[in-house]
C-alpha cells in the first residue's frame, strides 16, 4: 500500500512504536522552536535536564508574544533566555525579528524535517513540507535533550482542493471553510494532508495560513506537499538547498477525504466567539465596526501585507475605524518599505505595530467596550481580545482591508477589480537579528542571567491509588486554554511565576476559582467535550497542579492539554458515558478508588460521596504516560531514567 505525505516522514524518524493509528509512537525530532511566553519555562525545564548542549539539528528561541516590556518581568526574561539559548546551542531571534511562526518559515523549515514547538502554530511550517507539531514545552525541553516525542498515531484525513481562488477569496477563506466542514472539534487525533490540482494554485504563505489554522480543528498537524512552488519559494529565500519534493503515493489510503472547489469559495467571516462559527461575509455585511487589526502567524506574510497595501493605497480609512498592522517579520517590513507599500499603508490612516504577535493575544490593542473588531488571526474566543464583551470576528486581510475603508463588514469583492499582488523572486535577506549560540568551547563561559520574576516550578506529585478531593469547577464544552490560564497585556509578563498567575485561572468562568481550590486542598475539575482547545501553554496544566488540582474529568480532551496535563502529572480521566456528566454538580466530594489498577485497566470508578451515585470512567492511558502519572510528572520520569 502506497504511503501518504505524513506517513512516509513517520517512518524516516519512527523510534518506537507503530503506525497505527491510535497506538504510541516515538518520533525523532530535527528542529525546535519557542516562545518567550512558553520559552521560559520551557529553558527552566531544559536546565533541570543537564543537558550541555541541544542535540536537534536546529533549535530556535523567539521572542515574538510578550515584547512590551511594561515592567521588568519581561526584559528579564527576554534576557534569561537569550543568555541560556547562548549556553546550549539554540539560535536566538531578538524581540522585533518576527513572530516565531512566520520567521520560521522564511528562514529556517525545511520539507521532510520534523518540527515540534512550545506553539500550538507550529504547523505553520507544514505550508513547506514540514511535519511540524505544537506542544507543551516540557515535551519541546526533552526533544531539545534528544528525547523523542511521543504522540498517538493520528488518523488520516485528506483534502482535496481542485480549481483556483476567485478574486479576492483568499487562502483564510479556505481556513474558515474547513473549520465550517469539520468544527473546532473535527481534526482531533488526524493528520490533514492537503492535495490535489488545487494545490499547486497556492503560494507557500498561502498554504502555511491553512496549515497554521490546522490548530484551531484541533488537528495533530496539516501537511502540504512540497514542490515546484516550494523550491521557489526557498530559493527565493536564498535556501534553494534545502529543497526536496515530497509528494504522497497515488495509492496512498486515508481515512476521510474531504472535497473542496477552490473556485466555489466566496470571503468568509468566523463570527463571536469561536473559529467555527462561520458565515459568508455578505450575510452580514453592513454590520458596524470599531476596530480591524491585520496580521499574527496566519495572515502577516509579505504577499498578506502587499495585498493589504494595494486595497489601502490612495484611500483614508473610515475615522470611525482604529486599524492595526503588524508585519509578520523584519523581512515582512523591510521589503514592504523597500517597495513603499509601507507608505500606502500609512498614509492611510493605520497604525503600524511591532513585528510581533500584539493584538492576536491581547498585547495591548483591545477593542472597545462591546466593540465589533475584524482581525485576520486565528482566535477569536471571548475575553482573548482583552475586552471581555468584544466581539472579535476572523476574516481575510482582504475583508479586513476593505472593512476598514468602508467602517462596516464589507466583501472584498465588491472592491471591484482584480489585486495584481505576486511574491518576489528573491526575499531580502537579513538574519541580523538571530544570534547564533556560543561554540561548545566558549558555552562553559556563558553566565545565565536570571531575574526575580523567576519562581520555583510547582511541585509535581505521583498520582496516587486513592483520591477524595472536592469537584471545585465544573466547566461546559470547548473549554480553551485561554479561559483555563488567560494571557494578555497584564498577566503575560507573569509566565514564570507560577503562583502569581493563579490567582488569575479560570478567571473568565468563575474568578473566585483559585480562592476555592486553595481552600479545598485537592481538587477534581469537571469539563465537557474538547476541553483543553487552543493554545499549547503547559501553565494552563501547571497553574491547577499549583492550585491542588489532581484529576480532570472531560467528555474528551483537545491533543496538547491532556499531554501537558499527564506531563504536569494530572489524572485526565473521560466519562464511558457522556450523560453522566449531568450528574455531578460543583462542590460534591468525589472519590477514586483502586486509581494504579484502573490505570492499567483502562477504567475506573468515580464515587460522588456527595449524591451516592457512582460513575464509570475511562482512562485511556499508554504504558509510558502510566509511568509517567506515578513517577509525578514528566520531569520526575526523565529524572528516573525515562525518555
Ligand atoms: C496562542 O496563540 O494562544 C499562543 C499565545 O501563541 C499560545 C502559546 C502561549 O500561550 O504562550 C499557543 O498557541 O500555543
Ligand atoms: Fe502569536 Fe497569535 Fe500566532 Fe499565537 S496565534 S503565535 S499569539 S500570532
Amino acid at each position: 500500500m502506497g504511503l501518504s505525505i505524513a506517513q512516509k516522514i513517520i517512518r524516516a524518524h519512527l523510534l518506537e512504536g507503530e503506525m497505527t493509528p491510535g497506538s504510541e509512537i516515538a518520533l525523532r525530532i530535527d528542529q525546535t522552536l519557542t516562545q518567550d511566553a512558553t520559552g521560559t519555562m520551557a529553558y527552566l525545564e531544559f536546565e533541570t535536564m543537564g543537558v550541555d548542549r541541544v542535540r536537534t539539528e536546529r533549535s530556535v528561541a523567539y521572542i515574538d508574544h510578550n515584547t512590551l516590556q511594561c515592567g521588568f518581568e519581561n526584559a528579564d526574561d527576554h534576557r534569561y533566555i537569550q543568555s541560556v539559548a547562548k549556553k546550549h546551542g539554540v539560535y536566538f531571534s531578538r524581540p522585533g525579528n518576527g513572530i516565531c511562526h512566520q520567521v520560521h518559515l522564511e528562514r529556517f523549515g525545511i520539507p521532510g524535517k520534523t518540527l515540534i514547538g512550545s506553539d500550538s502554530h507550529t504547523p505553520t511550517g507544514g505550508g513547506l513540507g514540514m511535519l511540524a507539531f505544537g506542544a507543551g514545552g516540557m515535551d519541546v525541553a526533552v526533544a531539545m535533550g534528544g528525547g523523542a516525542y511521543h504522540i498517538a498515531m493520528p488518523k488520516l484525513f485528506k483534502v482535496n482542493l481542485t480549481g483556483k481562488l476567485s478574486p479576492y477569496v483568499t487562502a483564510k477563506d479556505v481556513s474558515l471553510e474547513i473549520l465550517r466542514i469539520l468544527s473546532v472539534k473535527g481534526g482531533v487525533g488526524a493528520i490533514i494532508e492537503w492535495g490535489g490540482a488545487g494545490v499547486s494554485t497556492l503560494s507557500v504563505p498561502e498554504r502555511a495560513t491553512i496549515t497554521n489554522m490546522g490548530a484551531e480543528l484541533g488537528a495533530t498537524t496539516s501537511i502540504f506537499p512540497s514542490d515546484e512552488v516550494t523550491r521557489a519559494f526557498l530559493e527565493a529565500q536564498g535556501r534553494g538547498a534545502d529543497y526536496v519534493p515530497l509528494s504522497s503515493d497515488p495509492d496512498a489510503q486515508y481515512d476521510k477525504i474531504i472535497d473542496i472547489d477552490l473556485s466555489a469559495l466566496e470571503p468568509l467571516i468566523a463570527c463571536p466567539h469561536s473559529p467555527d462559527n462561520v458565515v459568508p461575509v455578505r450575510e452580514i455585511a453592513g454590520t458596524k465596526v470599531d476596530q480591524v487589526c491585520i496580521g499574527s502567524c496566519t495572515n502577516s506574510s509579505l504577499l498578506d501585507m502587499l495585498k493589504v497595501a494595494a486595497i489601502l493605497k490612495g484611500k483614508q480609512i473610515s475615522p470611525e475605524v482604529s486599524l492595526s498592522i503588524s508585519p509578520g517579520s523584519k523581512q515582512v517590513l523591510r521589503m514592504l518599505s523597500e517597495c513603499g507599500a509601507l507608505s500606502d499603508i500609512l498614509q492611510s490612516g493605520a497604525r503600524v505595530l511591532e513585528c510581533a504577535c500584539g493584538p492576536c493575544i491581547g498585547m495591548g490593542f483591545s477593542p472597545n467596550s462591546a466593540g465589533v473588531s475584524l482581525r485576520t488571526f486565528n482566535r477569536n474566543f471571548e475575553g482573548r481580545s482583552g475586552t471581555a464583551d468584544a466581539r472579535v470576528h476572523l476574516v481575510s486581510p482582504e475583508t479586513a482591508a476593505a472593512s476598514a475603508l468602508t467602517g462596516v463588514i464589507t466583501d472584498p469583492r465588491t472592491l471591484g477589480g482584480a489585486l495584481n499582488v505576486s511574491l518576489p523572486e528573491r526575499f531580502t535577506l537579513d538574519d541580523s537579528a538571530v544570534l547564533a549560540p556560543a561554540s561548545p568551547e566558549e558555552a562553559a563561559n556563558v553566565e545565565v542571567v536570571r531575574g526575580p520574576n523567576i519562581k520555583p516550578f510547582p511541585a509535581c506529585k505521583p498520582v496516587e491509588d486513592e483520591l477524595k478531593a472536592q469537584l471545585t469547577l465544573k466547566v461546559g464544552d470547548n473549554i480553551t486554554t485561554d479561559h483555563i490560564m488567560p494571557a494578555g497585556a497584564k498577566i503575560l509578563p507573569y509566565r514564570s511565576n507560577i503562583p502569581y498567575l493563579s490567582k488569575f485561572c479560570f478567571g473568565v468562568c468563575d474568578a473566585d476559582f483559585p480562592q476555592r481550590a486553595i481552600e479545598a486542598g485537592q481538587s477534581i475539575i469537571v469539563g465537557g467535550a474538547n476541553y483543553g482547545q487552543g493554545s499549547s501553554r503547559e501553565h494552563a496544566a501547571l497553574v491547577p497542579l499549583y492550585l491542588g488540582v489532581r484529576a480532570v474529568v472531560a467528555k474528551s480532551f483537545a491533543r496538547i492539554h491532556v499531554a501537558n496535563l499527564i506531563n504536569a502529572g494530572i489524572l485526565p480521566l473521560t466519562f464511558a458515558n457522556p450523560d453522566d456528566y449531568d450528574g455531578l454538580n460543583q462542590g460534591d466530594m468525589l472519590s477514586l478508588r483502586g486509581v494504579f489498577e484502573g490505570m492499567e485497566r483502562g477504567s475506573v470508578t468515580l464515587t460522588d460521596e456527595t449524591t451516592g451515585e457512582e460513575i464509570a470512567l475511562v482512562c485511556n492511558l499508554t504504558e509510558r504516560q502510566r509511568a509517567m502519572l506515578r513517577a509525578g510528572g514528566l520531569l520526575a520520569y526523565t529524572r528516573e531514567g525515562g525518555i
